[in-house]
């Protein structure tokens, strides 16, 4: 992940203790319009299930969700693909070597407001679902994609003030070509916005900004031109806000 822009451009930073806790006419039937996601979006109910002593698996893929974005992106949803999320967020807390890093801004060095790991390809993951979650999708989308995924990238916002401004995953080949980016999220529930690319003139396109809550045990996967024609971001939040951890499974040379 090139984080280092990402990080530092959206919203200011705060200094955390380092160990501190479109629409086709002929759509196919599972693919819905962004308005249609909208109102499903609004009546979901986040799967808030801390305290509960599920085992941690995976659902079956089946019932996931595409909504086209336009301009060649789009997004599927599957809520609660995981199962026992209170469990694995627990596991993952401690067991993943979690690294605080500074950037540079302007005349500053700033601290970046989220806690990272990094696992390439062919690193174990530091937990076995992770491992089945990554060969599951790269399974389901084995035809569309055309490669595995191979790649784990992990995110621990520590609370509100923890975020990631606009970006899109484009270092490498996500810069050129299509690619996928799936995101496991566990924990507090999130904003993951996505808007338009802006033009390169200035000038953003179209397309209204979507906001896609992800909640305990949520995948999503970002896919199609997603991360070149459009940015996404998860925003900084002054409500009180526990702490959240992402999973992001990219694929080779997809930074
Ligand atoms: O927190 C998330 O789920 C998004 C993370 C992300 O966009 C990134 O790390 O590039």
């Amino acid at each position: 992940m090139g984080v280092s822009r990402r990080e530092v451009s959206g919203s200011p930073v705060h200094a955390h203790p380092p160990s501190g806790r479109a629409a086709t006419r002929h759509r196919p039937s599972h693919i819905r319009s962004i308005r249609e996601y909208a109102g499903a979006m609004s009546t979901h109910l986040q799967s808030t299930l801390f305290g509960s002593t599920e085992e941690i698996g995976l659902r079956p893929l089946t019932a996931i969700r595409r909504t086209v974005l336009g301009e060649g992106a789009w997004i599927d949803l599957l809520p609660g693909w995981l199962t026992g999320a209170d469990a694995l967020f627990d596991h993952l807390l401690t067991a993943v070597p979690w690294r605080a890093e500074q950037r540079p801004m302007y005349e500053r060095v700033v601290d970046v407001p989220r806690l990272l790991a990094h696992y390439p390809r062919g690193a174990e993951l530091p937990h076995p679902v992770l491992e089945q979650a990554r060969s599951a999708l790269s399974g389901h989308y084995a035809a569309e994609l055309g490669e595995p995924f191979t790649t784990a990238g992990l995110c621990y916002y520590r609370d509100g003030r923890d975020s990631v401004a606009w970006h899109g995953d484009r270092n490498g080949r996500g810069g050129t070509g299509d690619t996928m980016v799936a995101i496991v999220s566990v924990g507090e529930p999130r904003s993951l916005l996505l808007r338009p690319r802006p033009a390169p003139g200035g000038g953003a396109g179209g397309a209204a900004t979507v906001r896609q809550s992800l909640g305990h045990g949520d995948l999503l996967v970002m896919g199609g031109s997603c991360q070149r024609t459009w940015e996404h971001a998860v925003p900084k939040t002054a409500r009180p806000t526990g702490p959240r951890i992402s999973v992001q499974f990219r694929c080779r040379g997809v930074s």
